[in-house]
């Protein structure tokens, strides 16, 4: 096995964005009387913006055209950059930063594979975007994860084979969309939602490139 790239998720996996989608999204709920509770919110990681919507109308049974569905949608997103606003360095998950440094200095390519369309603000307000070799976004893909187009993409334009990446992912959708790419997948967070993933770790906290390879192996999962 022979890694060359870690493709990074954004929202749960770098930063804590997933608590401002939901206080967005909530707010549109409630606005639409639809009943939208944190188990529901769930299934909204990773996904785009658009099916986020889809997956709350009809948990409300509500059955729209494309023109509204869009005002709901960009109300939603004004709602979410409106919260954003005050990201900082400081809102950087534990780890991740140093975690970022130590793969570099192993000369590990790093790429961005988030459905967020805000990805490229969201970098700028943390100051990490001078980390990434490749940057795909919301913005530049048409299928939404678990299709694996973000992280195959993110692969593409970094010249590196599929199972030559580990991707980085919060979300259920996320895991797939890596397995699908034929990619390795670190889940991130709770092991009985990421349960597909080779490995899952709690965050970056302590955690830096020789011990994630020392964790791998410990799994009996060859990462690197
Ligand atoms: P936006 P990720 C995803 O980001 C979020 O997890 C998901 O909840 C959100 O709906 C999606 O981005 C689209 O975000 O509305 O900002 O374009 O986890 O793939 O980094
Ligand atoms: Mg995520």
């Amino acid at each position: 096995m022979n890694i060359k790239a870690f493709i990074f998720d954004l929202d749960g996996v770098l930063v804590d964005t997933a608590k401002y989608h939901y206080l967005a999204w909530k707010r549109l709920a409630e606005e639409l009387s639809i009943d939208f509770s944190l188990k529901d919110n769930e299934r909204l990681k990773g996904v785009s913006r658009m099916k986020s919507l889809d997956i709350i109308l009809e948990i409300g049974n509500i059955k729209l055209d494309n023109i509204a569905k869009d005002k709901l949608a960009q109300k939603k997103n004004a709602w979410y950059v409106e919260y954003i606003s005050t990201l900082t360095p400081k809102d950087i998950l534990p780890g991740v930063t140093d975690f970022l440094k130590s793969v570099k200095a192993n000369n590990i390519k790093i790429a961005l594979g988030s459905a967020s369309k805000n990805s490229m603000l969201i970098l700028q307000k943390l100051d990490l975007t001078s980390y990434f070799d490749s940057i795909i976004d919301g913005t530049k893909v048409s299928k939404a994860k678990p299709d694996p187009e973000v992280f195959l993409k993110g692969a593409l334009e970094l010249n590196i084979l599929p199972r030559q990446c580990i991707v980085f992912e919060d979300a259920q959708a996320g895991v797939a969309a890596a397995i699908n790419a034929g990619m390795y997948c670190v889940g991130i967070g709770s092991i009985d939602i990421l349960k597909d993933a080779q490995l899952v770790i709690p965050g970056f906290f302590n955690m830096n490139y020789d011990k994630l390879v020392k964790l791998g192996g410990s799994f009996n999962v060859e990462l690197l």
